[in-house]
């Protein structure tokens, strides 16, 4: 029998603060109790995500400016991200591979204990492009899944499922670093996975709130999908689905026929104004007007997108593994 910690997310709705907030007041009539939904896994803290932002920042600074694929920045970015699972007990690896004239690393962290027969997966990548520090895309997904990680640790989680982050190298060279894990997986390994979740672009500056649609995915992805959604109705933030194909690192996994999923505040492409009426923000403009851009730097990234994002990532974690 498998316990797990669920807290159910309930609104109080008060007409007014001071209706709230009146000692000794005749108890009034409220609206029934809305529990929206019910969640699992802890609230992460913004500010320890941006902190993570805040170290790639420097790093990129420290090294000509980005931490792309082949560049001394993206090895620096992996060693702190690397440095920080390993003090919190995961035991990392580094996986080489060779890409435009140079090696490439992805970093794979595997949190000890679970069943192995079923690992669940959460990633991202960690390569910027070479025009800037690539704190948007994806230090904030970096970053998002780092501070999920070691929030594992510190709650010392016992997942019944075996939990295995990774960090991808190359995906802005045409998702090199991930098609390079799948690919040179041997069979029996790859069985073993029973899911991906991916995080790419997590706190975009006119964000909206998007999570990969499941229908064009391998069967199991609904699943995921489902849990990605779920924390958003929690949170009281409307979602759309997204078709997100071949665009990120979740691709190759789907090839090889494992459920994925996973959410994104959106890059190149125009907020319409339906969305900037549910969503705030600037319609008529990008989601990421700073995408593969110079200004993609810690003024590039939506707090609040953030903030949600990375507590969604917590809730699949939790669940997902239970
Ligand atoms: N793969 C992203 C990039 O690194 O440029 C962009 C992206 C992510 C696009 C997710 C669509 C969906
Ligand atoms: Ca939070
Ligand atoms: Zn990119």
């Amino acid at each position: 029998m498998i316990t797990r910690r669920v807290t159910a997310v309930v609104a109080l709705l008060c007409a007014t603060a001071t209706a709230c907030a009146t000692a000794g007041a005749a108890p009034e009539r409220r609206a029934p109790l809305d529990v929206v939904a019910q969640q699992a896994g802890p609230d992460i803290p913004v500010a320890d995500v941006r902190a993570h932002l805040a170290e790639l920042s420097r790093i990129a600074d420290e090294n000509g400016g980005n931490r792309a694929h082949g560049q001394p920045g993206y090895r620096a970015g992996l060693d702190y991200v690397r440095a920080r699972l390993d003090a919190a007990g995961y035991t990392t690896a580094l996986q080489e591979f060779r890409a435009d004239g140079a090696t490439g690393y992805n970093l794979v962290a595997d949190w000890p204990g679970g069943d192995e027969n079923a690992t669940v997966m959460f990633g991202g990548h960690a390569d910027s492009v070479s025009a800037g520090p690539g704190i948007n895309d994806n230090g904030s997904g970096s970053a998002g899944l780092l501070e999920v990680a070691l929030t594992v640790a510190e709650q010392n989680l016992r997942p019944a499922k075996h939990l295995r982050f990774a960090w991808w190298g190359a995906e802005e060279l045409g998702l090199v670093g991930s098609t390079h894990y799948v690919e040179s997986l041997a069979s029996t390994e790859l069985a073993k996975i029973t899911g991906y979740v991916n995080f790419d672009m997590i706190g975009s500056p006119n964000p909206g709130y998007f999570v990969y649609a499941s229908a064009s995915q391998p069967p199991g992805s609904e699943q995921i999908e489902k849990v990605l959604a779920d924390y958003f109705v929690a949170a009281g933030v409307q979602t759309e689905p997204v078709e997100v194909g071949g665009r990120s690192d979740h691709a190759a996994f789907a090839r090889a026929g494992i459920p994925t999923g996973g959410t994104f505040t959106g890059a190149e492409k125009t907020k319409s104004s339906a969305q900037a009426a549910k969503w705030g923000g600037t319609a008529g403009e990008a989601f990421d007007p700073c995408y593969h851009r110079a200004c993609d730097t810690l003024d590039n990234i939506d707090e609040t997108a953030l903030d949600h994002n990375t507590d969604a990532i917590a809730n699949a974690v939790w669940t997902l593994t239970a």
